[in-house]
């Protein structure tokens, strides 16, 4: 059977059909889930409302996570079309551009930590305060992304790295939090994959040879193989787990040697 006959998904951060959030969509709309999308800025609309129907939605919604009022908005709307609500998917990050240059003391201003930390970290408290009226009552389940630069240092990740951070630690305490209303809250930790989010990076195309190079699945692991954990973890098969950072990333995180000539 389907992992998520029956359940309701809201998937946040549509921005392409390269997104995480697509790969995330099409994996839950082929589990049996109904899907819920949103975008931010009115020039996706069109683009992200054609996504939708190939995952058999006409629910798109624009929603700005750094503005309580989008936030609020988009949960009247929805709660109009839908009861209830079981899945809350988190894929949204932003630093601005030169805060992801050079290094990490020179780039890293008052202003951009704020940005970050707004929109990649307080963003999910603030979307799962929001969606819990719905989630009541249910074996729900909130997902967000996060990166290995949380972790660790990552040559220009810079103050992402720090709201990457400050997101595993919000996952932590919304599960402890949320657990005894039956939400359930995680994270995956996605290997680097080609997305608008990456494109533009300097040196990321040599990141992700690196990294497929080093790894022990010897390539990059793709928005199916976040999707397919993610209809895992937000289905009732994870029940047991919650408060956790799951990694997706062919096992990069565990290698403390490699030797890249083994590739092919
Ligand atoms: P993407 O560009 O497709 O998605 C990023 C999304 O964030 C976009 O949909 C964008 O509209 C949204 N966003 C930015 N500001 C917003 C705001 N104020 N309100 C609402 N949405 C906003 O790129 P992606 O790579 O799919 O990124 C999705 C998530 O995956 C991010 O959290 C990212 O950190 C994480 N991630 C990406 C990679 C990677 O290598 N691509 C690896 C690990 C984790
Ligand atoms: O989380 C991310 C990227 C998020 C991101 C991307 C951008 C580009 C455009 C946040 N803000 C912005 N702001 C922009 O103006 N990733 C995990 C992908 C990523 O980005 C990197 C990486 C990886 C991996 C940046 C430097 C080094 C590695």
């Amino acid at each position: 059977m389907a992992l998520l006959t029956g359940k309701r998904a809201l998937i946040v951060g549509l921005l392409s059909d390269r997104s995480i959030a697509y790969g995330i969509a099409e994996a839950m709309h082929r589990e049996g889930a109904d899907v819920a999308l949103t975008y931010v800025g009115e020039r996706f609309k069109e683009r992200v409302t054609e996504l939708g129907a190939t995952v058999g939605t006409k629910l798109v919604f624009d929603m700005d996570v750094s503005k309580d009022e989008s936030i609020e908005a988009t949960f009247a709307a929805l709660g109009k079309a839908w009861d209830s609500l079981d899945v809350v998917v988190h894929s949204v990050a932003f630093a601005p551009r030169e805060a992801l240059t050079g290094g990490f003391t020179a780039a890293t201003s008052r202003e951009s930590f704020r940005i970050a930390h707004d929109i990649s970290s307080y963003s999910l408290t603030a979307v799962a305060r929001a969606a819990q009226p719905l989630m009541q009552g249910r074996a729900g389940a909130i997902l967000t992304l996060t990166y290995l630069g949380a972790v660790k240092s990552i040559p220009s990740y810079n103050v992402m790295g720090l709201a990457k951070a400050s997101l595993e630690a919000t996952v932590r305490f919304l599960a402890a939090d949320l657990g005894p209303i039956g939400i359930r809250v995680n994270a995956i930790s996605a290997g680097p994959i080609k997305t608008l989010a990456a494109a533009g990076i300097p040196g990321f195309r040599k990141m992700m040879h690196h990294v497929a190079a080093a790894n022990p699945i010897r390539r990059n692991v793709t928005q199916d193989d976040v999707g397919n954990a993610a209809a895992f973890l937000c289905s009732d098969l994870a029940a047991g787990i919650t408060g956790e950072v799951l990694y997706v990333d062919g096992g990069y995180h565990n290698v403390g040697m490699s030797f890249p000539e083994a590739a092919d």
